[in-house]
């Protein structure tokens, strides 16, 4: 039978964490606390099904790996959320890969960046985020989650 032509597919968010976060709840709680990367992949999967949207996720450390799922985000994602680790401070490529796609992007941090060494002050991608939450501990993915689909258009 065909498929009725009125039936939209549930819009989707890229969830990206970059090097290191596989390792949160393994190693510095003091800094990133005890959640580990399914629980931060499960708040935001949470958050974004109160908004209508479903997560694909992704956990590299290989910072072309993580380019090339944002480029494939292009297809199918309404926009991406990203805790990018260290590339944050370092990673001209990731800039122009979150740029080229032209999604809308919420950066996230789990610590405050701006409070710890000064090198984790700057962020190669503070001027083109539509969402920046710094600081917030994991529940920080919640709302940047909530940030960024308010947003996006909303499902009818
Ligand atoms: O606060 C954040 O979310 C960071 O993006 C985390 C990055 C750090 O380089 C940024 O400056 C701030 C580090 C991710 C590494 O995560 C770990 C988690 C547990 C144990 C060791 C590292």
């Amino acid at each position: 039978m065909a498929r009725p032509l009125n039936v939209a597919a549930t819009p989707r968010l890229l969830l990206v964490n970059g090097p290191n976060l596989n390792l949160l709840g393994i190693r510095d709680p003091a800094v990133y606390g005890t959640a580990t990367l399914a629980d931060v992949e499960k708040i935001a999967v949470d958050a974004a099904a109160e908004a209508g949207f479903e997560v694909r996720s992704i956990q590299s450390n290989h910072e072309g790996v993580l380019i090339d799922a944002i480029h494939a985000a292009r297809e199918d994602c309404a926009g991406i959320v990203i805790n990018p680790g260290g590339l944050t401070h370092t990673s001209v490529a990731l800039r122009d890969a979150l740029t080229g796609v032209a999604l809308p992007f919420a950066e996230i941090h789990i610590s405050d960046v701006n409070a710890r060494e000064e090198f984790r002050r700057f962020s190669y991608l503070h001027d083109v985020a539509a969402v920046r939450v710094i600081g917030e501990g994991v529940a920080g993915y919640a709302s940047a989650v909530h940030a960024l689909t308010s947003l996006l258009d909303r499902p009818s």
